[in-house]
Parts: structure tokens; sequence; C-alpha cells
């Protein structure tokens, strides 16, 4: 019924990344690096969702920077403002005034079980506010207010989909259908990069370790000293194998970068061992990363044209956004004047 409305149209495509912290190649191979891919064909939002980063305390003069520097990493990572849509959550009020009306249809049970609010909440027992627990009806407002189709995500924010859907078929089953509902796109490679200090933990932008995680920022002698820090296991053969947490992750990430099969790495590095794996893991992670790094820096010298580009997508956001919030607002009994 939702499709049919718009049976020509383009689908929609809508992601979001916190400016909680310095990027790491986890966000890059699990999200970033894959939203270019949909701006031909889709209808694209792409946003920096500053209102989920203060669920955790910031600074906030660290909070704006950052907000600035995810911006410039959706640019400098090939998205182009004129073929997608690129804003800052809090510039579109809309996102806070659905979140508060989908709350009243989001159970307390079905957020407790939520995976991420345990993890973080666990790891800020000093801090564990209402906005940390209802953080994934923000997101389901973020996605529903686009009416998205398809949401490239890592494969922890799986949990956070499924929860929106549940959210969006309950809303269109007690009124009529109002929200599409919509499908996470989790990349077959990369999905879920793992920690260089700890590989059975997921590589996270908000690790206090710097070993842990490479940043799509870092220097290149930083990028290859910390792959060759990496923890790996007491064997030497460069073979993807249950058990070798570490170096999965390392044929993983290589494979990301290069496009080579599993296959091809461990014919590839056959009788060579770690050593000198990680350091060819090293280099092709920083060859990647050196254009992005440049283009950023550039756009980082630029803030006019930065604050031009969230204007815009605010803009063309806004309008959207207000469309679903004014018939929400209808279907649940508000007086619209
Ligand atoms: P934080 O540590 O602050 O919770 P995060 O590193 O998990 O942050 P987010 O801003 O929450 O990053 O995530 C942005 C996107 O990057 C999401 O789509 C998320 O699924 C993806 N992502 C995050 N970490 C990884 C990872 N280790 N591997 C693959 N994808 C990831
Ligand atoms: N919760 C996500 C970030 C996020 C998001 C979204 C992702 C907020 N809103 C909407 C996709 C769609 C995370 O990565 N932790």
């Amino acid at each position: 019924m939702i499709n049919e409305q718009k049976p020509t149209a383009k689908k929609t495509v809508f992601s979001g990344v916190q400016p909680s912290g310095n990027l790491t190649i986890g966000n890059y191979l699990g999200a970033l690096s894959n939203f270019t891919e949909f701006t031909e064909t889709y209808n694209c939002y792409y946003c920096v969702v500053d209102q989920h980063a203060i669920t955790i305390r910031q600074v906030p003069a660290e909070l704006r920077q950052r907000t600035y520097e995810v911006l410039a990493l959706y640019i400098a990572c090939g998205l182009d403002p004129d073929k997608c849509t690129l804003f800052v959550q809090s510039h579109v009020h809309e996102h806070a005034e659905l979140a508060w009306i989908l709350n009243c249809f989001t159970m307390f049970g079905e957020l407790s079980r939520m995976t991420q609010f345990k993890d973080k909440s666990s790891k800020n027992t000093g801090n564990v506010n209402a906005g940390l627990f209802t953080y994934p009806v923000l997101m389901a407002a973020d996605i529903l207010l686009y009416q998205a189709d398809l949401v490239p995500v890592g494969a922890d924010q799986n949990q956070h989909l499924e929860i929106t859907r549940d959210i969006a078929e309950r809303f269109n089953n007690l009124y009529s259908p109002t929200f599409t509902i919509p499908d996470a796109y989790i990349p077959k490679e990369g999905a879920k990069i793992m920690s260089l200090a700890d590989p059975t933990k997921k590589m996270s932008k908000s690790d206090e370790n710097d070993f842990a995680s490479v940043r799509i920022l870092d220097p290149r002698d930083g990028i290859i000293k910390k792959f060759k820090r990496a923890v790996t296991d007491s064997d030497t053969r460069v073979v993807m194998e249950p058990g070798k947490d570490g170096i999965n992750n390392l044929i993983t990430i290589y494979s990301c970068f290069t496009g080579k099969t599993v296959e091809e790495i461990e014919r590839e590095f056959e009788g060579r061992g770690y050593g000198e794996f990680k350091l060819a893991v090293g280099e092709v992670c920083a060859d990647a990363l050196a254009p992005v790094q440049a283009r950023f820096a550039e756009l980082m010298n630029d803030r006019a044209y930065l604050e031009s580009v969230m204007k815009t997508g605010a803009a063309k956001a806004s309008h959207t956004a207000a469309r679903t919030l004014s018939k929400v607002k209808r279907k649940v009994g508000f007086v619209i004047l």
C-alpha cells in the first residue's frame, strides 16, 4: 500500500553517523564507504546525528567541531551534496518531534532488550540517562520521517532496524498505512570490523585504547604502526580459520581495501608470516585513506562551504520531514490549525 503510493518514484536511502569521536575504519568500511553506491539510483539522505551523540556526555566545543568533521568526511568519501541530501539532525526539528510521538508507541520492555543500551549503560554507569534508553526511538524517527526503504549500516545496528520496523508496523496497524517499512542494508564484507587490541570486540570510535582502532584521519605511519601491533595468535599462517579472530579481522580488512577474495589473499601470503602481512594491510589501508584525508583537509579549511551544505541540506530534509510529521499529527488526533 505504502509502496503503491510512489510506484515510479525513486526509492529512498537514509543513514546517519554520530559525531561522537574520531571516525574509525569500522565506520568507513561498515557504513560510509557504501553510501556513495546508492546516490545514482536512490533518493539519499545522510545525516550527522548530533542529537544521538549527546546521549553520552560530550564536550560542547568538540561536538561542534566533530559535526563539521563528519559532514566533511561524508563529502571526502565521495558524497556529492548536489546528488544527495547531507544535513545535521538538530537542524531539522521534526526528528525530535516525531521521536516524542513514537515514544508513546514503543514499549519499555522492547527498549530494555536493546544490546547497545545494555552495553553503553554498563560502560557509563554514572550517566544512564533517559535519552540513552530511548535512543532507538529517535533513530526510528530519523528513518521513518523520510519514508526510507533502505538503511545502510554496520551489523551492530540490525537490532535498531528491527525495532524501527516494529514501531512502524504498530503505528500503521493502529491507524492506516503511514510509514514505509525499511530494510537494513548490511554489507557482506566489513559489517563488523573488530578491535585491533581485542579482536573479540567491535572496533568502536569511543574506545579509550588508541591501539584498538585505526582512525580514518590517522597519519600513514600511525596506521602502519597500529596494524603492526594488532593482537594475533601464536600461529604464523595467514589463513581464515575459526579461533584466529585477529588474523580473520586483518584478512577481512585487507579484502575490503583491495577487493581480493580470501582465497586470493591466503595464496598471496602463503609461507610469508604475520609480520609481512600486517605491513601489507597497513599499506593498503593508508593508500586507500590518503585521498579521503587530502580532500577532508581542503574541506575543513572552508567552513562557509560546509555551512552552505548544511543549510541547503536542512531545507531539503525539512520539506520531506514536515509532510510525514503533519500526517502523523493528524492521525493521532492533534488539532491542526
Ligand atoms: P560509538 O563508539 O560512539 O558508539 P560507533 O563507532 O559505534 O560509535 P556510530 O556513529 O554509532 O559509530 O556508527 C556509524 C556507523 O558505523 C553505523 O552504521 C555503524 O553500524 C557502523 N559501524 C560502527 N562500528 C563499526 C565496526 N566496527 N564495523 C563495521 N561497522 C561499524
Ligand atoms: N545509531 C546509529 C546512528 C544512527 C543511524 C540513524 C543510522 C542514528 N540514526 C538512522 C542509520 C539510520 C549508530 O550507528 N550507532
